[in-house]
């Protein structure tokens, strides 16, 4: 299989995957919450964190149904963290994976709502695992820390905090990038890993840390070479914002360059892990995406 049809193969998983847990939601449940639930989760958004996931675990050797509930429970926080992050509170984004926002379809109190539940939902997914075992206590804690205050919720934190001011710090930018989008591009690495047995633990925790950044920094190259048709979101948003970006910070060219850095830094990390084809080609993949 070639690069594009193995990332097929595991939306496919993925995509059994979330139908099933999506199937096993009560519907007991207000049909609005449950309506926004899925119309925030479903259609659109590349599923990196999940393929992420099944991929790291097939170079370990790690059965794929182990991470049946984990690839939805890592999706599931992902697109609770875009919901709130497109709100009026927060980065106020009327678009999002190429629709309306969540807050816009649904209103605002019923978008919090629906991030609520699916961060929720996770976390019930994941402890509804057969033999729920140690290593499972020990992956969920994982994710627990990566997506919560120390992680992914502290870099928003930090985003926000650094908006219209004068800083361009390159620690500051850093420490943002580390965690409002590294953690959770790595929790899904260490999922994998944790499930092996804590195979290339420490490998994987530095690769997805400059995966992440690389990620973060095309991200903002996007936001000012991209468009509403082709990022799915409002483009120029962070310049309109004065949001603290590698942009901001490098210049476009600068920023160029240090994504070209932490590239190279990903495939020297890979270079040391064995059966590291798949993931050498999504780090290639993650430099030359249009959305
Ligand atoms: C806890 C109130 C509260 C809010 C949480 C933490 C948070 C809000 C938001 C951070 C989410 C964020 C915007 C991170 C930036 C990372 C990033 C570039 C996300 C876009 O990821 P893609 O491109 O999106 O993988 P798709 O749509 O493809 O899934």
């Amino acid at each position: 299989m070639d690069y594009n049809e193995q990332y097929a193969h595991y939306l496919n998983i993925f995509n059994s995957n979330i139908n099933e847990a999506f199937l096993s939601l009560n519907h007991q449940a207000p049909n609005t919450l449950i309506d926004a639930m899925n119309y925030s989760i479903k259609d659109g958004g590349k599923r990196l964190r999940p393929v992420l996931c099944l991929a790291a675990c097939d170079m370990l050797g790690v059965d794929l149904k182990e991470v049946k509930e984990f690839s939805v429970a890592l999706e599931c926080i992902h697109s609770y963290s875009l919901v709130h992050d497109d709100l009026p509170a927060m980065d106020n984004d009327d678009f999002r994976r190429g629709k309306l926002s969540t807050h816009k379809k649904f209103g605002e109190a019923n978008a919090i709502l629906a991030g609520d539940a699916l961060l929720n939902f996770a976390f019930e997914l994941a402890l509804k695992k057969e033999n729920f075992s140690n290593k499972d206590a020990r992956a969920l804690y994982i994710l627990a820390e990566y997506a919560g205050y120390s992680g992914m919720i502290a870099g928003q934190v930090l985003d926000l905090e650094n908006e219209q001011n004068n800083f361009y710090d390159e620690q500051k930018l850093y420490d943002l990038y580390e965690n409002k989008t590294a953690k959770l591009i790595t929790a899904p690495l260490l999922i994998a890993s944790t499930l092996s047995g804590g195979k290339y633990f420490n490998e994987l925790k530095e690769f997805g840390y400059h995966l992440g950044v690389t990620f973060q920094i095309v991200d903002d190259i996007m936001d000012v070479e991209g468009t509403l048709e082709s990022i799915g979101k409002t483009p120029n948003k962070d310049l309109a914002e004065d949001k603290l970006t590698s942009i901001k910070v490098f210049g476009l060219d600068g920023a160029k360059e240090h994504a070209k850095k932490h590239y190279e830094k990903c495939k020297e990390l890979l270079s040391n892990i064995d059966n590291n084809d798949f993931l050498d080609k999504l780090t290639d993949a993650m430099c030359v995406r249009k959305k």
